[in-house]
């Protein structure tokens, strides 16, 4: 699987009002920019730049919850991309989403899941973060909707307004790993821990190694004959070499930790989509940031410094 080739679409959803602050309407450009479509077509790879989504207009949704911050906005985004994440997800394509804060995959994932759905096979996702996204209308305290997407896809309650309806396909907890955790709210974690999510934190991390946890959660997908969305936040990386993100949070991944679990990605042959999210240009030193989410974009699509055959002995 790892010689398969290739074809990567590219969609920018510039979407900025699920975060906190504002910049991450930056992020396509400024990933163009650092050169992601030349890394990708260095490997060989057919990429096909599909340019940035326009949201719909949702002035219906609305919610009890008051303290939800840009709900409409949201919800506008999220339906534009989960109509265009299930089409491409139904071509010969690995779709790439340029965030954009993580609110992008509000849309992505459901999209995605659709399509799996009809296609009979069980996703699985990955989400590389510092933290769990796992809130809802009712739990969110800071009311920023890029906090919530994985307790959407996972079918929780109360996320109507979104839509406009209930999302006819959830993803199965049990089939999420949540990569990189070192912040999570106090009724967020109970709700992660009564779904059977796996999280894998920084600790378990520490003590057992990116390769560990990384394969035995590939070893999963494989066996089930799954499909794979994986979700990369910014945040994920310790902040000293990726500042260009709202929500620092000290002790994440280290530069190899984060390209491991890019390699060993992509030798598995399984991805199936992705969501780069949480860059935001207005905070990057000198372009930083972007290049280094450009290069783990790179590892995971085949970028390596030997053959692996070569140096196994
Ligand atoms: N859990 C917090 C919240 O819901 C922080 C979420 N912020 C993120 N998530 N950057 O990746 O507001
Ligand atoms: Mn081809
Ligand atoms: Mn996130
Ligand atoms: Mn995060």
């Amino acid at each position: 699987p790892a010689t398969k080739h290739t074809h990567i679409s590219l969609l920018g959803v510039p979407v900025e009002e699920g975060a906190g602050r504002r910049g991450c309407t930056m992020g396509p450009a400024s990933f163009r920019t650092a050169g992601i479509i030349e890394e990708l077509q260095e490997l060989g790879i057919e990429v096909n730049d599909l340019g940035d989504l326009t949201p719909e207009k949702a002035t219906d949704a609305k919610s009890s919850h008051s303290h939800l911050k840009n709900l409409p906005e949201v919800a506008g985004w999220t339906r534009s991309l989960y109509q265009r994440a299930y089409e491409l997800a139904n071509e010969n394509t690995v779709p790439v989403y340029l965030g954009g804060d993580h609110s992008l995959s509000l849309g992505s994932v459901a999209g995605t899941a659709k399509a799996a759905q009809e296609a009979g096979r069980p996703l699985f996702v990955l989400w590389l973060d510092a933290h769990a996204d796992f809130n809802t209308f009712a739990t969110t305290e800071s009311g920023n909707l890029h906090g919530t997407p994985l307790a959407f896809a996972c079918g929780q309650p109360g996320f109507e307004s979104l839509l406009g309806e209930s999302l006819s396909t959830c993803v199965d907890p049990r089939n999420v790993c949540i990569f990189g955790l070192r912040s999570v709210d106090k009724r967020e974690r109970e709700l992660v821990v009564s779904q059977g999510v796996e999280v894998c934190d920084m600790r378990a991390i520490d003590e057992n190694g990116v390769s560990t946890l990384i394969s035995a959660f590939l070893k999963r997908v494989e066996a089930a004959n799954g499909l794979l969305h994986v979700s990369l936040d910014v945040d994920f990386i310790e902040p000293e070499i990726a500042p260009a993100v709202g929500t620092t949070v000290p002790g994440g991944a280290t530069f190899r930790e984060a390209h491991l679990v890019m390699e060993m990605l992509h030798d598995s042959g399984l991805l199936s989509s992705l969501d780069l999210v949480e860059l935001n240009p207005f905070l990057d030193d000198r372009g930083r940031t972007a290049r280094l989410m450009v290069d783990l974009t790179a590892s995971l699509f085949g970028r390596r410094v030997m053959d692996r055959k070569t140096w196994s002995f």
